[in-house]
């Protein structure tokens, strides 16, 4: 059972913690899931099955791993080894924070029981000094600390915090939080500046630290969080020393020979070797305000960014901002792919390859896509520009939603544009699955954001949304649409009581025209049908502000009634001359949906020997019994390259959802194929 508007406007703890929590310096502030419901349309069924199917299959998978015991070791509660990897915690933690949110929407007594009792067994290994990762308090307590490149201490801190701050607002109960506070005083206690100078490998305690702060208040917290970011790039020691990485002696890394690829267990040896090596793997090879380009691995540089963007709101933080826009602008028009998706897999590191190469039988983990997600949507937050958005969005929709099934219990690690695949019900390395869990259910805070006099809609999804401004009412907006099917958006405003706002609406960069916010990619068309917005059924200007939003400043009444139409048509999309992969071909879109071609919905089944002519007619039809609905393009290919053949694309992100061992391709040839091209 869903919770209706009317509880979403009165609950005691969304609004009120939204005022209690510091402002930031700059820039907008969010609307949580907490204030949003999404019904219908795309995301309410999706919400659904993350309620109803996700969190209850990886709660199972969780606990069939070991995860939970792990915990009833370390409180003394059974014998054993822990089991899986130092950071099995991590993924018990994400699991989790995505059922405090599913929970806020769909409360199931059941399942509020279940983890209520998952809870309990965590806090029960808290160590009396707040210490609490499993995996050291069961077989090393004096080791505690001491493996920060590769195993990863302050990430599973860092996730417990996330949990521990959604737990709090779903429930009202601080005692996650205050378990959160204990153990976040203990990293307190053991870094910091005259005391130990040190930072993880794989970032997230930075990003969740910030979020701790602005749960209780403690400044403290958000101070650690700068700490761990400035100190990346510096020696490690017992001061703050510039760290030379021109002197550090590189790892042996075994080379392959003229004709002969690596084997695995070479590959396997050169990503060890690496492991400790304090390259740019781990984004630690230069102070955080020197890094201008995008490089390791694309999860922690994700984490790191999303980190630093939100220092920038609580801080005066000099050089930060420019560091991002640096990366921004390095990531925007060169390391990008079409789907939003990142990380190559050119150095064996899950990270950023070098500029223009992005191959698409590639990496691009599901965990990176939600990084990227969660990076932009701070972007969007601290800069208010639409095209931060626009690379949240179309994320959202391709490389972060292809890594999950229709069905809510099958998942990828990798996503690539090309391939060959089956989905798993399960990973062992088990972050993806435990990210997208807690991603699903978060969606509904990525739509909205507010400045003092200000409701600013950076995504089109059905359902109700309750945002306090804070200098005036709350104010109640609810938009019916099928986006992203169709791109006409209806928005009802009811604000209680009558108030002076500007309504930001986004206008999307599809919807102008331009696919991605650089020359990376671009379309075919970029003469677009124009975009209508009506307030009230009178017509008003479209054009977008120098920010990419149109500003609807008034003053609102309750039942206003606002209109925007985004046109659709089907986009063809070219990347630049400098990925060479791409060259001669050509991706569909249609609004910020990315196609793909899978070998089961083709007349003739060698989807990459297929030829897409330049000035082929493809047609659009929904279809609400496929793929849990999605609309398709057809059209007419080449096969042999002159055979005419009949051409169905679905959304690249409901791929692998039918049978398996199809082969999927995003990237259409355009240009006939060679013959010495393999199939
Ligand atoms: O547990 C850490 C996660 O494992 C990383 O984010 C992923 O890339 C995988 O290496
Ligand atoms: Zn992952």
């Amino acid at each position: 059972m869903r919770l209706a508007l009317s509880s979403l406007l009165l609950a005691g703890t969304g609004i009120g913690a939204q005022a209690a929590s510091p402002a930031p310096l700059r820039g907008l502030e969010e609307v949580g899931q907490d204030r949003v419901e999404l019904q219908g349309g795309f995301w309410g069924p999706r919400l659904k099955t993350g309620a109803e199917v996700t969190i209850p299959h990886a709660l199972n998978r969780l606990e069939q791993d070991g995860h939970v015991t792990n915990f009833a070791i370390a409180a003394g509660k059974l014998q054993g080894p822990p089991s899986g990897h130092a950071a099995f915690d991590s993924d018990l933690h994400k699991a989790l924070e995505g059922a405090m949110y599913a929970l806020q929407h769909y409360p199931d007594p059941a399942l509020r029981q279940r983890v209520d009792g998952i809870l309990d067994q965590i806090l029960a290994a808290q160590q009396p000094d707040g210490y609490l990762v499993s995996y050291y308090i069961i077989q090393q307590q004096d080791q505690r600390w001491n493996e920060m490149r590769t195993k990863h201490p302050l990430y599973n801190a860092g996730h417990f915090f996330e949990m521990a701050v959604a737990h709090q607002q779903l429930t009202g109960d601080p005692k996650m939080l205050n378990a959160a506070k204990r153990f976040a005083d203990n990293i307190d206690s053991v870094f910091g500046i005259g005391k130990r100078y040190d930072v993880d490998g794989h970032q997230e305690v930075e990003l969740a630290l910030v979020k701790l702060y602005r749960a209780t208040g403690e400044r403290r917290y958000l101070e650690l969080a700068r700490f761990f970011l400035d100190e990346r790039g510096y020696a490690h020691g017992t001061a703050r020393k510039p760290f030379d990485y021109k002197a550090q002696k590189p790892p042996v890394i075994i080379q392959p020979a003229e004709d002969f690829p690596l084997t695995p267990e070479q590959r396997r040896a050169n990503f060890q070797a690496q492991l400790h090596f304090r390259n740019g793997r781990m984004q630690d090879h230069k102070p955080v305000v020197e890094q201008l380009e995008a490089v390791g691995h694309a999860v922690r540089a994700g984490y790191m960014y999303s980190a630093m963007a939100d220092i920038v709101r609580f801080m005066d933080a000099p050089g930060y901002e420019r560091a991002l826009d640096s990366i921004w602008n390095d990531v925007m028009s060169r390391k990008l792919y079409i789907t939003g998706g990142l990380g190559t897999g050119q150095y064996d590191d899950e990270g950023f390859g070098d500029p223009y190469l992005l191959p698409n039988d590639t990496y691009c983990e599901s965990c990176a896509a939600i990084a990227h997600v969660l990076w932009q949507h701070r972007m969007a937050l601290l800069k208010g520009q639409t095209k931060y958005a626009d690379v949240m969005e179309l994320t959202l929709y391709n490389g972060m939603l292809s890594g999950i099934s229709i069905s809510g219990n099958q998942f990828f690690y990798q996503n690539p544009l090309t391939g060959k695949d089956r989905r798993r019900t399960w990973i062992g390395l088990s972050c993806c699955p435990s990210n997208l869990a807690r991603i699903i259910p978060e969606i509904g805070g990525l739509a909205y954001a507010r400045g003092r006099q200000q409701v600013v809609v950076n995504l089109y999804l059905a359902g109700d949304a309750a945002v306090a401004l804070p200098a005036g009412p709350v104010v109640k907006l609810t938009q019916q649409t099928e986006y992203p099917w169709d791109g006409h958006v209806k928005l009802t405003v009811t604000p209680a009581p009558a108030a002076k706002f500007d309504l930001s609406l986004r206008i999307p960069g599809w919807a102008l025209g331009r696919p991605v916010p650089s020359d990376l990619y671009h379309f075919a068309d970029t003469k677009v049908p124009p975009v209508e917005v009506k307030v009230n059924g009178e017509r008003a200007s479209a054009a977008p502000a120098a920010d990419g939003y149109v500003h609807l400043p008034r003053t609102w009444q309750a039942g206003d009634v606002v209109e925007l139409n985004l046109p659709m048509p089907i986009q063809r999309v070219y990347a630049h001359k400098q990925v060479k992969e791409d060259e001669g071909k050509v991706a569909l879109m249609r609004g910020p949906v990315v196609y793909c071609l899978e070998t089961v919905d083709q007349s003739d089944a060698n989807v990459l020997r297929l030829v897409l002519p330049r000035d082929a007619k493809l047609q659009a039809a929904h279809h609400a019994d496929l793929l849990g609905g999605v609309t398709t393009l057809t059209g007419q290919a080449l096969a042999d390259g002159q055979r005419p053949v009949a051409l169905t694309a679905v959304p690249y992100y409901a791929w692998a959802n039918r049978t398996t061992n199809q082969v999927m391709t995003v990237w259409l040839n355009e240009t006939p194929v060679r013959k010495s091209s393999s199939p």
